[in-house]
């Protein structure tokens, strides 16, 4: 059983989403300027729609924290939809306010609606879109800066930037990475090359007058990691296993690669490894297997991305059909982001955060902070001299 568990809920027009995170040590720093400073990176972003001009996430911790600290109870946190009074009657939890005549019946190719209606027996597609929505990442956003606020307490940080973006590549510049998170913290599509960026926008751009959508590949990266988090012996326990599922558990991933993924498949073994040297304590002159050796961390940082797919509500028609009619008709225009790439940079990073406090969590347990702090000293020295 995971150590850091969590749920979310909330539909994207209701009143608020929620989540409660159960796990967490006592006597961690948690304030919620934190969280609203990662909720306001993922509404940035080159290529977003109108929605988040209505919206500006802010967090409230209502319960597990007391003057400041963790106090090892469940951690409450809720966002709320400022748009939910424009849905308040059509979000209404009560059946007085039930209206037929405006149900959605036309699902959109590429998103939840048309398999989530038949599965869960919705004649609304509204039912489902709501739940599926990126909406949602807001959620999750808010509890990966609380893993990262956990992970903060053991010096490990977590960053990361774009590396494609409507098939435009960007060239990551030979820099420490952390100066390279700081390079896409300045830019308005999170990416590291200046001149990559142009074009990027410009494909935003183009894409938003055709009507169209585009995605693109995230990359993340954890420092400070502690080899031997996760474990070789059963294959729900090995890291790599665990942080791809986190990730293509977010709305619109279709991909994820560890290290130089499946450009290992393409080289010979001596072109893939990371030869193993000696100075004080092991490391490596690459990182080809992205931090994660036999489902474990290594000690080198962690390198994995994610692919996302261009958002599926297009203002530009896609053909679909019908649910009452089964008629054929041409999508009709819905309001939309073109692109949330740099969007899903942040989320990215929050469910990787929340896997690294998982597994941190997992191997030096822990009721409190001093707690996980003395075992992870003590597991330090034990591998300093092994
Ligand atoms: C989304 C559609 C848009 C996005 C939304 C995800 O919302 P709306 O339907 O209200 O215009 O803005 O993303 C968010 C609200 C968000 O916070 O990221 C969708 O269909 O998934």
């Amino acid at each position: 059983m995971s150590k850091f568990r969590y749920f979310t809920a909330g539909e994207s027009h209701g009143p608020q989403l929620s989540a409660i995170i159960e796990g967490l040590p006592a006597g961690m720093r948690l304030s919620v300027e934190t969280v609203n400073h990662d909720l306001a990176l993922r509404q940035m972003g080159y290529g977003r729609g109108d929605r988040m001009k209505i919206e500006k996430d802010t967090a409230q911790i209502l319960s597990g924290v007391r003057w400041g600290e963790t106090i090892g109870s469940p951690v409450t946190l809720v966002v709320k939809n400022r748009d939910w009074e424009n849905w308040s009657e059509k979000m209404s939890t009560l059946p007085e306010f039930r209206d037929d005549s405006s149900a959605v019946t036309r699902p959109r190719p590429g998103h939840a609606d048309l398999s989530g209606a038949m599965k869960y027996h919705h004649s609304d597609v509204r039912n489902v879109l709501e739940r599926s929505s990126g909406r949602e990442t807001a959620a999750r956003v808010a509890v990966g800066a609380v893993a990262k606020a956990l992970l903060a307490e053991f010096g490990i940080k977590v960053g990361g930037y774009v590396t494609e973006l409507g098939g435009i590549t960007a060239t990551t510049p030979d820099e420490p990475l952390e100066a390279l998170w700081l390079s896409a913290a300045d830019s308005e599509t999170s990416c590291c090359d200046p001149i990559a960026e142009i074009d990027m926008k410009r494909a935003i751009d183009a894409a938003q007058s055709g009507g169209d959508t585009l995605g693109g590949v995230v990359e993340v990266q954890v420092i400070g990691v502690p080899p031997g988090l996760g474990s070789y012996v059963q294959w729900d326990r090995k890291l790599d296993a665990r942080l791809a599922m986190a990730l293509m558990s977010v709305q619109a991933i279709k991909g994820v690669e560890v290290g130089i993924g499946f450009e290992a498949s393409r080289r010979p073994g001596s072109r893939v490894h990371d030869e193993i040297f000696y100075k004080d304590g092991y490391y490596r002159s690459s990182n080809n297997a992205g931090g994660i050796e036999g489902g474990m961390s290594n000690g080198e940082p962690i390198v994995i991305r994610a692919a996302m797919k261009p958002i599926p509500t297009l203002y530009s028609p896609l053909r679909s059909v019908d649910m009452v009619t089964h008629e054929p008709f041409e999508a009709t225009v819905e309001r939309s982001d073109t692109c949330a790439v740099p969007a899903a940079l942040v989320v990215a990073k929050a469910v990787v955060a929340i896997e690294i406090a998982n597994a941190m969590l997992e191997k030096f347990g822990g009721d409190s902070i001093v707690e996980i702090r003395r075992n992870l000293k003590g597991y330090r020295e034990q591998i300093r001299n092994a």
